[in-house]
């Protein structure tokens, strides 16, 4: 059965070009594995694992029974002033699996929620360390932490913002970006250029006063700006300048988070801690929505303050720790330590480089980046048709491929599952070559 035109009247579809969309409708209706299913029974091959949620497969046996089996027993229970079995044992196997010192794990139900509550936490903390003056956040130029008011406050991805830029929080400045095609184009994995970028951080320090500067907000790898690895040093000069006016540095893992880049967090493969980590998406491995943000001891004992029976933190959503979510969550981070998904994924990177890479040449193309499984192809625009030729394949691999690939105007953004098989990641790249040799 095929949907029916009122009911794609109705949906107003997020991040869509809804009006280009309804006139040929790509339809969903069920997956299974590396495959989803379309509502004209095609098998279309998932080459962006979900929405980089979902790198253990579609409908994954042990979460789908984790998940049947939680709804049965508690479908909620509220979180405030109480919480239900699972959030606190979700709370524990996440902290487990970090770095040392991350102890405290609070959860929100996406990336934009975690955004703006890390940046909530960061006021916090200052003000009960007796640093309330200290209100200036700092993110990054192509920067993207969601599409909430805070974390498109700090976003750095200029569409998102402009229609919305007289509303964007005040006190809030950008370091620059770290893509320069002349400089680091082509690179493979984290640039040679670019490190001394950061010091950027020190010119604002400068003009605002560092000791003014609440947090400093970036993701370890850019992911929706198109994969823009950090050079090498960056990330590590960042913290130290961080350290040096008392900064809170917060990395954005919505995206690396859980294996995407070969370690449980960014900041175990980068070697560079962060103050405090964002995390969604994979969490749950994409199943039921749920975000989290995790901070170093440090940050929650400044909180743990004032009388027992206040609250420290005024601050929390009616789903923060949904039971079913936090069963799926379990269910997840069980399947990617018993089944060794970082492992995989990491054993796949050069494989993936390689295959990324031998597009270096092709006449449409002007720029590709990678780290992890995190792929970025730059295409060509069209002359005054800017996103045109990127839409076009998306659509034609849908279409006549049988592939799907995401593209972000006219970059093509490749997250194979971090369980595929090297022949999934060759045979993506041969459907991708036949379509990008098939348009002008
Ligand atoms: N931070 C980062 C680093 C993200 O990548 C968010 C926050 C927001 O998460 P929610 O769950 O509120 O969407 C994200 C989300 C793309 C793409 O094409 C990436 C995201 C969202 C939509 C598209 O790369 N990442
Ligand atoms: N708006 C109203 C009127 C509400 O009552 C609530 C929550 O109680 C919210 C928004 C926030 O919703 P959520 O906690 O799901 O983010």
């Amino acid at each position: 059965m095929s949907t029916r035109p009122a009911a794609l009247d109705a949906y107003w579809m997020p991040f869509t070009a809804n009006r280009d969309y309804k006139e040929k409708p790509r339809i969903i209706v069920s997956a299974k594995g590396h495959y989803y299913q379309t509502e004209d029974g095609r098998r279309i091959y998932d080459a962006f694992s979900g929405l980089w949620t979902s790198g253990l497969g579609h409908c994954h046996p042990g979460i789908v029974k984790a998940v049947q089996k939680q709804v049965a027993t508690l479908d909620y229970s509220l979180g405030f002033q109480a919480g239900s079995d699972k959030v606190f044992e979700l709370a524990e196997k996440v902290t487990a699996l970090a770095p040392e010192g991350y102890s405290k794990i609070f959860f929100t139900n996406s990336g934009s929620e975690s955004a703006d509550t890390s940046l909530k936490m960061a006021l916090g903390y200052h003000r009960a360390r007796g640093e309330g003056h200290r209100t200036r956040l700092i993110g990054r130029e192509k920067g993207y932490h969601g599409v909430n008011f805070g974390g498109m406050s700090v976003g750095g991805m200029t569409p998102n913002r402009k229609a919305f830029g007289a509303s964007l929080l005040p006190c809030v400045d950008h370091l620059s970006h770290t893509w320069n095609p002349e400089k680091n184009g082509f690179s493979r994995g984290q640039p040679q250029w670019g490190g001394h970028l950061a010091d950027d951080l020190e010119r604002l320090a400068a003009l605002h006063d560092g000791g003014n500067i609440a947090a400093v907000i970036v993701e370890p790898v850019s992911g929706s700006a198109g994969i823009i690895p950090p050079p090498v040093g960056y990330l590590e000069r960042l913290r130290e300048i961080c350290d040096k006016y008392g900064i809170l540095l917060i990395f954005d893992e919505v995206i690396t988070a859980f294996g995407r880049i070969g370690e449980g967090f960014g900041a175990q493969r980068f070697g560079v801690m962060p103050d405090i980590i964002n995390m969604a998406k994979g969490l749950t491995n994409g199943v039921i929505p749920m975000g989290a943000v995790m901070v170093r001891d440090e940050v929650y004992d400044a909180f743990m303050q004032g009388p027992k029976q206040a609250i420290e933190l005024f601050h929390g959503y009616t789903y923060s720790g949904h039971p079913v979510a936090a069963a799926a969550g379990i269910a997840a981070l069980d399947a990617y330590v018993d089944e060794g998904t970082f492992e995989q994924s990491r054993a796949l990177e050069q494989h993936f480089e390689d295959e990324l890479h031998s597009f270096a040449d092709h006449p449409l193309v002007s720029d590709i980046r990678n780290f992890g499984l995190m792929g970025g192809i730059d295409l060509i625009s069209r002359p005054g048709d800017i996103g045109a030729r990127g839409l076009e394949v998306h659509k034609k691999c849908f279409w006549e491929e049988d592939l799907m690939v995401r593209n972000g105007g006219d970059i093509l953004q490749f997250s194979p599952f971090l369980n595929s098989r090297p022949e999934d990641i060759t045979m993506t790249f041969e459907k991708v070559r036949k379509v990008l040799d098939s348009i002008d």
